[in-house]
């Protein structure tokens, strides 16, 4: 293939049409969870990660502090076999996932009010976190 070949200006074309089709796909489908489909750009986490996760794993709560969109859905994936939560310290009806069994996963919703709110495993009271909702 010649760089100077006239077909490869088309090529180009074809391929930026092909990443239009996935853009749009993208905006599109909405439901997979990371999102709202309303707004692609704002993701669940406010500094590049993607998605809104703690992962549960040798008792302990990773990362120790996760920061969210108000409202975010947080998933909670415990790697342990034993079971755990995350409650929020003091007031457990600001969050709560009650009893994740060994290798389950859930999600929770994180509280719509921005701040900083720490929470605890309450089967093992020393496992702790926060979560920073801004
Ligand atoms: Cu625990």
């Amino acid at each position: 293939m010649s760089p100077t070949s006239p077909r490869r200006g088309r090529a180009a074309r074809a391929v930026a049409g092909v990443f239009t089709l996935l853009a749009l796909a993208g905006c599109s489908n909405g439901g997979n969870g990371t999102a709202p489909a309303t707004s692609p750009s704002s993701a669940a986490t406010s500094d590049g990660t993607g998605t809104a996760r703690i992962v549960i794993e040798n008792f302990t709560f990773s990362p120790a502090d996760l920061q969210v969109r108000p409202g975010a859905k947080i998933t909670v994936v415990n790697r342990d076999s034993d079971p755990h939560t995350v409650t929020a310290t003091g007031d457990k009806t600001t969050f709560d996932t009650g009893n994740i069994t060994g290798g389950a996963t859930v999600t929770f919703t994180a509280p719509s009010k921005a701040g900083s709110y720490s929470y605890l495993c309450t089967i093992h009271p020393n496992m702790k976190g926060t979560l920073t909702v801004r």
